[in-house]
């Protein structure tokens, strides 16, 4: 049972992908997985220095070629992170042709046309290592079934085919732009342009029918009124991985003459709720679960609370794009198969769903990147002047949300506790602002009380 089904098409797509300005087409992209990963057989799992590029699509896809589970690994995690990875994973095979992050070779590996059977669809696609509220990030163990049925769904939900040309500019280390935005066009057969970064000209000028973007990708192509307008004609425009503002999803539709269609997801759940290509797009809503998901809301006591538009509860998922669990921990935490997202929501009548945010203070979204709290705290306590972290998430016009630290240290700088963070964590880890404070608010068990911090929000919703 093939997963990247279009990578193995008789007829050859010249360009295929097109990342770093440099073409291949699907037999060469095939051959040279395949060399890679004739390499790779046997091995428990391997992780990939997840470089914007093409060497980081080879990496992959030669992982699931053979069959062996992939760990991409930020290509700015500082110290602290990749070694918590490597060595969280047990990933003794680490690829990577940066010279400045030695590993074994991507490039150069004589291509092959032996094409290697693929394992069982339960077996592990991806381990991708995502933020919790607490202690550094796990490793989430997604499988090659839930990978296949999430891009089907989706494929349906947006009409997603071969004819398509798929445009992103996203890190290709996490669920929207490795899994949908690489791995999406080789089941799919689209081409794929990554423009290295997303920016709003690159975007304007890749002439793609669909884009894929986080709400500060928009925001900021939409500030960019030519750019936005040379995208009048793609035929899809698709937002995820954090809330999209009211105003940038109308001047969008303003600009491109089209609304955006949203969708919903988690690294945990894949992506499980979208507005469709051939239905309304509404401001403020993620739209309807795809084929195969159940959602519904519970309250506190776990009670389900009525879909009625207006009723908020926490968000649980069910379906076939769940995680197999996380690594080292144990299966996924699921309740009679239910998966507690800690989103809060709606649901109305019609089964559209809007998120409003998110249960816990301490999961910050900041460019559609989640970060936990805690990993940022315990970061900064490794600091000899710091005596005692907390990390909060404030409001901020371009990342949606800014990490903020309250810090009580002595004889430190505000900046050089940034420098501290990111040396050792991924650069959208850092705080934006410390704030040097005397003390932190605390109640009776000596618990801080984050929501006193000043500015601190949930992630917030429309
Ligand atoms: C950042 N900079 C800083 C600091 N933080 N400088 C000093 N102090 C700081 N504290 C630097 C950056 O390194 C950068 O420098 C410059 O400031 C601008 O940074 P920033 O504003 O963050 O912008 P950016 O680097 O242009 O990034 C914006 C972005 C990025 C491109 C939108 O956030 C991004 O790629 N987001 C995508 C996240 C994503 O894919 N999430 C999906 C996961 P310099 O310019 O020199 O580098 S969610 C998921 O997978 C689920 C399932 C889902 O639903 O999709
Ligand atoms: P991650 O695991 O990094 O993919 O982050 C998942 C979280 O991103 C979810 O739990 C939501 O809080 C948030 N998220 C993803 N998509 C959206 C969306 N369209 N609107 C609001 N929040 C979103």
């Amino acid at each position: 049972m093939r997963l990247l089904t279009a990578l193995h098409a008789d007829d050859d797509a010249p360009d295929m992908i097109i990342s770093d300005g440099v073409a291949v087409s699907r037999h060469e992209l095939l051959e040279r997985a395949a060399g890679l990963a004739a390499r790779l057989r046997g091995a428990p799992i391997v992780a990939v220095h997840a470089t914007p590029g093409l060497s980081t699509i080879v990496a992959v896809t030669a992982g699931l070629l053979a069959g062996v589970p992939v760990v991409p690994v930020p290509p700015d995690a500082g110290d602290l992170e990749r070694e918590h990875i490597l060595r969280d994973s047990g990933a003794e095979l680490f690829l990577s042709d940066d010279p400045a992050v030695p590993g074994a070779p991507i490039a150069g590996v004589p291509p092959s046309s032996d094409i290697p059977e693929e394992p069982v669809p339960a077996t592990p696609a991806l381990v991708l290592y995502t933020s919790g509220t607490t202690g550094p990030p796990k490793g989430v163990v997604i499988s090659r079934a839930a990978v296949a049925a999430d891009l089907d769904a989706l494929a349906g939900a947006w009409q997603w085919t071969a004819e398509d040309t798929l445009v992103h500019g996203l890190p290709l280390y996490h669920v929207h732009g490795l899994v949908l935005g690489v791995l999406g066009a080789l089941r799919t057969g689209s081409r794929l342009v990554h423009t290295g970064r997303p920016t709003p000209s690159a975007y304007a000028g890749a002439r793609g029918t669909l884009y894929f973007g986080v709400p500060t990708v928009w925001s900021r192509v939409v500030a960019e009124p030519a750019a936005a307008q040379a995208l009048r004609g793609a035929r899809l425009l698709v937002s995820g991985s954090a809330p999209l503002p009211g105003p940038v999803f109308d001047r969008l539709s303003e600009l491109t003459g089209q609304s955006p269609v949203e969708r919903y997801g988690m690294t945990e759940t894949l992506i499980t709720v979208s507005a469709r290509a051939d239905g309304p797009r509404r401001a403020g809503h993620v739209g309807l679960p795809l084929a195969g998901v159940r959602t519904r809301l519970v309250d506190e006591s776990g009670a389900e609370v009525p879909p009625d538009g207006t009723t908020i509860g926490q968000l649980q998922v069910a379906g076939p794009t769940l995680l197999d669990g996380y690594l080292g921990h144990g299966p996924a935490p699921l309740a009679d198969g239910w998966f507690d997202t800690g989103d809060v929501a709606t649901i109305g009548p019609d089964g559209w769903h809007r998120i409003v945010g998110r249960a816990s203070t301490d999961l910050i979204k900041t460019g559609g990147f989640r970060v936990g709290a805690g990993e940022v705290e315990d970061a900064l306590l490794l600091h000899p002047a710091v005596t005692a972290a907390a990390v909060v998430g404030t409001p901020h016009d371009d990342l949606g949300q800014q990490i903020t630290a309250y810090v009580i240290a002595s004889g430190v700088a505000p900046d050089e506790l940034i420098a501290f963070v990111a040396a050792r964590l991924a650069a959208h880890k850092r705080p934006r602002v410390v704030h040097l404070v005397g003390d932190l608010p605390r109640n009776a068990m000596g618990k801080v009380q984050k929501s006193l911090l000043s500015g601190s929000q949930r992630h917030p919703g429309l």
